[in-house]
């Protein structure tokens, strides 16, 4: 069954330095790079947001990052401005390869975030990963990147859900874990049926 490697959001701002930093987030380059050349089709997502965005603490006086509030699609985490449309943030990592074959950007949308790369946080509004994965027959998914228990946790439970072939090698994540989450997000993601680990060779 052909495969594909996605490649969640390792941009500048989910790096050391970055406005909203995954520790360790640079780490995970190295072996998505040495990863690449064993799937039949590499695909990058981007966190791309107009300036302003909904899930951003500073669109809501008196809301502090990290907090909680509730969207008409429901429960949203504030961020600090991250990975804004056309910024040095939004940028993939340097040492990144970025020779894939598609590039699918992500929360453009100013009044709803997205961290799958699937469906929007509405978990309605589809991104059309769905539609170019199953036209290309690649039903085999393995999933790498930032942040293990936000985009890319989300990004595999849909998939799952879809029907896909799913594959988390977390030798390759990193993680931001607020809460628990990183704790709720890999026992989501056993549920689901979800392969947790690395992948064949
Ligand atoms: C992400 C929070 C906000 C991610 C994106 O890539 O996991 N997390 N935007
Ligand atoms: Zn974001």
């Amino acid at each position: 069954m052909p495969s594909a490697l996605i490649v969640i959001d390792v941009q500048n701002d989910f790096c050391s330095g970055g406005a909203l930093a995954v520790a360790g987030g640079e780490e995970v380059t190295a072996p998505i790079n040495a990863m690449m050349d064993r799937y039949d089709a590499v695909i990058l997502t981007q966190d791309w947001h107009p300036a302003g965005h909904s899930s951003f603490a500073s669109s809501h006086p008196g809301e502090a990052a990290f907090g909680l509030v509730e969207m008409p699609y429901g429960p949203q985490v504030l961020w600090p401005d991250h990975c804004v449309q056309g910024t040095p943030g939004a940028a993939f990592h340097k040492d990144l390869r970025q020779d894939g074959d598609l590039i699918i950007r992500k929360g453009f949308r100013a009044a709803v975030d997205s961290y799958s790369a699937f469906f929007e946080n509405d978990k309605t509004t589809p991104t059309g990963l769905e539609g170019y994965l199953r036209n290309r027959d690649l039903m085999d998914l393995t999933l790498v990147g930032l942040a293990t228990d936000f985009c890319v946790a989300f990004s595999a439970l849909d998939a799952a859900r879809l029907g896909f072939d799913v594959r988390v090698d977390l030798s390759a994540c990193r993680a931001i874990d607020l809460e628990g989450s990183l704790n709720t997000a890999l026992k989501d993601m056993q549920e689901a049926g979800v392969h947790l680990g690395q992948g064949p060779a």
